[in-house]
């Protein structure tokens, strides 16, 4: 606050911004990276799409106040086979208000509008190994050389080669963290009811349901329920709901 004379005075020490945790041993968390603004979830077109892992992020994102962004890379992969699963999902997203742009970061598409959204403030890149994370940020900063591996030619699949997280700063005042494409937060900290709000379609629909502690299970007059079965909720959205709900009581 300001006193009398102009002088400040400390009022408080603000708690941090954000807190990103991953489970630890015997049900403690570690930290792994504060103060973040901007979750930015990368999915790709190769090796695959792992939604249940985005709407785990995403939910951290609903409950920890930091903005959401998916980027889907290796757009310059996409053939027609995979365009109608991807186009549905995108759509799935978007309808949501997830801000979702297309990106390859070999052709360098997609890149500048990226860019837009990464100005001003840190953004954490997160999303499963070889989907492309250093890649974007190199195609960013071009003097930058970190270092990507080439995909198993076998399993399609990335090996880790980022192994912890760093932080660049971007021309634009804007800063990006590296992650290492494991699975860094998890459901640290999620409660069942958490999880459920952490679903935005889920909480928006949550005070129609009948009773007030509905976990939209198996509750009679689900408002939920009936979403899905009348199309208004995405049936696999709500499929993951159930599974990460599993997960979380193993
Ligand atoms: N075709 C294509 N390949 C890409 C694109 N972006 C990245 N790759 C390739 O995907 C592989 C993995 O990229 P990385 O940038 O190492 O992936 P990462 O997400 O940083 O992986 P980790 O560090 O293991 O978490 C590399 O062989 C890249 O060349 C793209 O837009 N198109
Ligand atoms: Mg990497
Ligand atoms: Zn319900």
């Amino acid at each position: 606050m300001v006193t009398e004379e102009g002088a400040g005075r400390v009022e408080k020490i603000l708690p941090r911004r954000s807190l990103l945790s991953r489970p630890a041993k015997s049900g403690a968390t570690r930290p792994v990276a504060a103060n973040i603004d901007q979750l930015v979830a990368i999915l790709a077109v190769k090796p695959n799409i792992d939604a249940l892992l985005l709407d785990q992020y995403l939910i951290v994102c609903e409950l920890q106040d930091i903005t959401p962004l998916i980027v889907l890379n290796k757009i310059d992969l996409l053939d027609e086979a995979a365009k109608q699963k991807i186009d549905e999902l995108v759509a799935n997203y978007r309808h949501l208000g997830y801000d979702l742009i297309k990106v390859s970061a070999k052709d360098k598409s997609g890149l500048q509008q990226l860019n837009q959204q990464l100005c001003d403030k840190t953004s954490i890149l997160v999303g499963q190994s070889g989907v492309g994370k250093s890649s974007i940020i190199n195609a960013l900063i071009p003097d930058l050389a970190l270092q990507t591996k080439v995909l198993s030619t076998v399993s399609g699949l990335g090996k880790h080669t980022t192994t912890s997280s760093t932080l660049y700063k971007l021309a634009n005042s804007g800063e990006v963290i590296d992650s290492p494409g494991v699975n860094i937060f998890g459901l640290a900290n999620i409660t069942e009811y958490s999880l459920a709000s952490g679903y935005r379609e889920i909480r928006q629909l949550a005070d129609q349901c009948k009773y007030a502690n509905c976990l939209h299970l198996r509750e009679p007059k689900c408002a939920v329920k009936e979403a899905v079965e009348n199309g208004a909720m995405s049936q696999a959205r709500y499929a993951r709901y159930l599974k990460l709900r599993e997960k979380l009581s193993t």
